[in-house]
């Protein structure tokens, strides 16, 4: 019988995968690469002071030297295995030069194989040789030569924090993964074991601060017992290097200090906030600061006391002192819609450049709009050289169609961390912008909740992987993270791997052609964000509306914002003004961005305006056909479960791509008159019938 079942485990196919071990998963490797494997690492010594950190690096490796030897990894005390290495301890003589003397943000880490084979993992502080264990782990999945483990490497970023919109109740602000994994009514007495898995994942990417709570707060979050609820989540993730963060309400001395303000100069409001300062730090001494939205979307703020928002960020950030940071978010918008939108951030901030006190961090949205899935950057990355400017991305594809489509985002956050013409000379990059100092702050918008498979879709893992090494290091190419993604979460198999790169690579430029081609922005519907509704036009205010946007009438479409126009190209200095207000390649993502056309108006393309738009919602559509045939050609390849979960949602992509194009055609051609161009098919429906369409279940909100 044991035979029977040990020949049917032989033959059986390859163990249904749900997702839920990400990049993490730890798979035996080929039989010559193990064998090499064994001859490096017979051992595991560590030559460290005893720490949490350092038992997670332990834990990690021995995890998974478990699967990849068939045997546990011993621990030795000395002897030729693979070594952790403190370099303020006597196994840094063995160590090249080099190592442990450049100065560097905590987490550096050096992997070197001396002469003999022995692979030695050293750092300065714990953080780094965890990271060092990760980074190791990660060449191993993908089966990568051992001559080629050597490498040095340290985070050019000090904050890489993901920011949870998780509520009290345990829903998900634009969360399309689940309800939040924190299980705020179960902490502090039952922390979910998850949740080490959690900081695992983050930390194996470099993630090191995670805000635990929704931007749009109640000062709930605030009270002694979400202190309580905190500090249990932070005590779960501090050994893997994660410090917490709460969103804070600017009116918590109202809301739960019974003071009649919250001036921020009213010396009552800056006591209150010192003494809840203090009481936080005492249950949570690590705690990195707050995150505050303030003056946005209905969020009370300084300026509810005529105050400004340094004024604001100053006062929170002197109760918090040494101790940690204040974020303070950019991300507003006058409650007078007379300015242009996409103007009113720069407006709000750029004035205050200077006023800001050394641990505040501005946070500044990629584009001026909305995480829309094709924005120019935004200007404040140009105009503030005196402030520790911040850069936050979405990971949760709000605007690019849920955990149902796939769009992979790693060319989206490359394309705005590698932008030029920015920086006080007019010459730095945005990441050079936002890299350096002990602040320096890039976040994410998690797309993580209590789904099986953590982000809603098996491809959507990618865009949290890829933001964590981004934010490490934003010198890594999208391709390239692609790849090392794709080889860990299903088979270090080079042709497997081609393929899904493949997939993946042009996904969020397929996404921007059938959704908003040519520089068109915020067409999706209101409130939920789910479908195309670019004839919207009776929101409150005009510019929640998309009409606003897309300016399509008779004659033509776009937003001019050149100097005959709103003129919001004058936010940025002048090579990156110069450069999309081009009307070429490589400017012609962002045309009707910044530009007016007439429908006949003819483009660099040869096309028409007219025609060019037609020809990208269509190259829209292939894009998602052709990704759909990839992927079904992996059957037999991947894991049958995954492989199903992945097929079905990119049947629904490929009807949803489909939806788009032709709404968006039968609205646009309704204001246009123009014929379809030769090839190119009539919409399935009427324009009434796009516009009757009606989502109130879809989710988000
Ligand atoms: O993108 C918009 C979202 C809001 C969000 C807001 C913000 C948290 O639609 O749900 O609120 O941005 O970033 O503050």
């Amino acid at each position: 019988m044991a035979g029977a079942i040990a020949l049917l485990s032989c033959v059986a196919p390859a163990q249904a995968e749900d997702g839920y071990e990400l990049w993490l998963r730890y798979r035996p490797l080929s039989p010559s690469y193990t064998d090499e494997l064994a001859a490096v690492a017979p051992t595991l010594m560590v030559d460290a002071p005893s720490s949490m950190t350092i038992d997670a690096a332990t834990g990690e490796l021995r995890r998974a030297f478990a699967v990849w030897l068939d045997r546990p990894l011993p621990i030795a005390d000395n002897g030729a295995g693979l070594l952790l290495c403190r370099v303020d301890r006597p196994c840094a003589e063995a160590l090249p030069e080099a190592a442990g003397k450049a100065p560097a943000l905590p987490g550096a880490f050096r992997i070197d194989r001396l002469n003999g084979g022995r692979v030695i993992i050293s750092a300065r502080d714990d953080i780094g040789l965890l990271y060092g264990s990760f980074a190791l782990l990660r060449q191993i999945q993908q089966q990568a030569p051992l001559a080629e483990l050597p490498q040095a490497d340290a985070p050019r970023v000090a904050i890489r924090m993901l920011d949870h919109w998780d509520n009290v109740d345990g829903s998900v602000e634009r969360g399309y993964a689940g309800r939040s994994i924190f299980q705020w009514w179960r902490l502090p007495g039952y922390v979910d074991p998850r949740l080490t898995d959690y900081a695992r994942a983050n930390a194996s990417i470099g993630i090191n601060a995670v805000a635990v709570n929704n931007v749009n707060a109640p000062a709930t979050f605030l009270t002694p017992r979400f202190i309580a609820k905190t500090a249990a989540l932070a005590d779960t993730l501090r050994p893997y290097g994660i410090r917490v963060f709460l969103s804070a309400r600017f009116s918590a001395p109202r809301d739960l200090g019974g003071l009649a303000t919250a001036d921020p100069l009213d010396p009552d409001v800056q006591r209150w906030w010192r003494a809840k300062a203090d009481e936080i730090y005492a249950a949570i001494p690590d705690f990195g600061g707050f995150l505050v939205k303030a003056n946005s979307e209905g969020q009370p703020g300084p300026q509810d006391y005529g105050r400004t928002h340094a004024d604001g960020a100053n006062m929170l950030a002197r109760a918090v002192g040494q101790r940690g940071v204040v974020i303070w978010r950019a991300f507003v918008y006058d409650p007078d819609p007379a300015v242009e939108r996409t103007m009113q951030a720069y407006n709000a901030f750029q004035p205050l450049d200077g006023q800001f006190d050394a641990n505040v961090v501005v946070q500044v949205k990629n584009g001026p709009l909305d995480f829309q899935p094709r924005e120019p950057v935004s200007p404040l990355f140009g105009a503030m050289p005196h402030t520790q400017l911040g850069l936050e991305l979405q990971i949760t594809k709000e605007y690019l169609g849920f955990s149902t489509h796939l769009a992979y985002l790693a060319p989206l956050f490359e394309e705005a961390l590698d932008t030029g013409g920015l920086g006080k000379d007019g010459r730095a990059t945005l990441a050079e912008v936002v890299a350096g100092g002990p602040t320096s702050l890039i976040a994410g918008v998690a797309n993580i909740g209590a789904d099986r498979n953590w982000s809603g879709s098996h491809f959507d893992q990618a865009n949290w992987y890829a933001f964590g090494r981004l934010a490490w290091n934003s010198a890594l190419s999208s391709d390239a993270i692609a790849r090392e993604w794709a080889a860990q979460t299903f088979a270090p198999d080079p042709p497997l791997v081609d393929a899904v790169a493949a997939m993946m690579m042009p996904s969020r430029q397929t996404l921007v052609d059938y959704m908003t081609p040519l520089g068109l922005a915020h067409l999706m519907g209101s409130d939920h964000h789910y479908g195309p509704a670019p004839w919207v036009d009776d929101l409150a205010r005009p510019d929640w509306n998309p009409v606003y946007y897309h300016r399509a009438d008779a004659e033509g479409i776009g937003f001019d914002r050149t100097a005959t126009g709103s003129n919001a190209l004058a936010q940025y200095r002048a090579p990156l003004a110069k450069h999309y207000a081009d009307q070429r390649d490589p400017a012609l993502p962002w045309l009707l961005w910044f530009h007016r056309k007439r429908w006949d108006d003819r483009l660099s393309t040869g096309r028409t305006v007219w025609d060019e738009l037609v020809t990208r919602y269509d190259r829209g559509v292939a894009g998602v056909d052709a990704m759909a045939a990839r992927w079904d050609g992996l059957r037999g390849q991947v894991d049958a479960r995954r492989h199903g979960e992945v097929a079905a949602l990119l049947a629904v992509q490929q009807a949803e791509a489909r939806w788009w194009r032709d709404a968006s055609i039968a609205y646009f051609q309704s204001l246009s008159k123009r014929p379809l161009p030769a090839g190119h098919a009539a919409p399935a429906h009427s324009l009434d019938w796009y516009r009757a369409q009606r989502f109130p279940e879809a989710p988000g909100i």
